[in-house]
């Protein structure tokens, strides 16, 4: 593993890493843990540095997400975390972002909560010769080269098999002719997961005449708006035949909201639900009956990262875009994955 530069850089960085951890502590208090996971203040000199920018704790599956990056980024594997909750908010994680390259770290790796306004942060990175790795979301800059890569999911193609899942539950229930009312929840607007699954739905449902969007509805990934949402829309539309819901979060919370209004969810039901992350409490339900198809959203996407980190301390090529693996699940498959979690 490369060392650190000159001891004078190392001596600059257990500097700023002492006063970040110093002010962290007397501003913030309980969150010291929190921000530094990965180590303490002292700096081992053979250890990478890596600033990682985190959304927040939003759902089932970002808190899978960030125990990835934790699991990979330790001493043992020659690695010192610093370690950012923005709990929701972009401001936060640009203020991250700034900390690092004042810290000079070695790496900068980060989830953008949505895709716009990262120009100005990352060219400041990019200045400061701090490679940037993207984990989940992607960013729209005017230079693709201010960051080295991207780690991911296929959201185009998550939303795509959204459709087909619907298609072929209608084929099952003979309903491919019958007008079907379909709404959606969608996830934080602009960010690249809500935006690919409602780009990869759409290119499905625009082929059946007889689908119709009544209406999508940001629910920011969560289980309370989730809940919230759904009740507006049942109480505005008579007759909802499917709900689209871009994560188990915010399905969690309109399941309550359609029992709630003395509906059932499910195939042989009132409404027939579509839902991407594949947690495994929802997978349960898709065992269950009341969740139809349940769209794979591969989280465990820290050791991704750290390969990409390896290779590049290894001055070796990494691609630009890296996807994962996933799936999707129904009631033929999802035994076989619970019996593996
Ligand atoms: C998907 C990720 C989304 C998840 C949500 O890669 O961006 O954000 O689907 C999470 O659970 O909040």
């Amino acid at each position: 593993m490369r060392r650190l530069g000159s001891v004078k850089r190392r001596v600059w960085l257990f500097a700023c890493l002492l006063f970040a951890v110093l002010l962290s502590a007397a501003c913030t208090g309980g969150d010291l843990a929190e921000e530094e996971a990965g180590g303490e203040a002292k700096q081992d000199e053979n250890l990478v540095v890596v600033g990682v920018s985190q959304i927040g704790s939003e759902s089932v599956w970002r808190t899978a997400n960030t125990a990835s990056i934790q699991r990979v980024f330790t001493k043992e594997n020659g690695y010192f975390l610093i370690f950012k909750n923005a709990r929701q908010k972009q401001e936060n994680q640009i203020k991250a972002l700034r900390s690092f390259i004042s810290q000079r770290v070695d790496y900068i790796a980060f989830s953008p909560i949505t895709e716009q306004g990262w120009d100005t942060v990352l060219l400041e990175a990019k200045e400061a010769g701090i490679p940037v790795i993207l984990i989940d979301r992607k960013v729209k800059v005017r230079d693709e080269s201010l960051y080295v890569a991207w780690i991911g999911p296929d959201f185009v193609n998550e939303g795509r098999m959204a459709g087909e899942a619907l298609e072929e539950c209608l084929k099952r229930q003979g309903r491919q002719e019958e007008s079907i009312r379909i709404v959606v929840l969608q996830g934080t607007e602009g960010s690249t997961s809500a935006i690919g699954r409602s780009r990869g739905f759409l290119s499905v449902a625009k082929e059946h005449q007889n689908w119709s969007i009544l209406e999508q509805v940001d629910a920011e990934f969560t289980t309370a708006k989730g809940q919230e949402e759904m009740e507006r829309l049942l109480h505005k539309y008579e007759n909802i035949d499917v709900l689209i819901s871009q994560n188990d979060d915010m399905t969690f919370g309109a399941l309550e909201a359609i029992q709630k209004a003395g509906k059932k969810a499910g195939e042989d039901g009132d409404i027939i639900v579509i839902s991407f992350d594949a947690v495994k409490n929802a997978l349960k339900l898709v065992e269950e009956g009341s969740i139809t198809a349940d769209v794979e959203c591969n989280p465990n996407q820290g050791e991704y990262v750290e390969a990409v980190i390896r290779k590049m301390e290894n001055h070796e090529n990494v691609a630009k875009l890296n996807f994962v693996e996933e799936q999707v699940f129904t009631a033929e498959n999802v035994r076989e994955r619970l019996e593996k979690e």
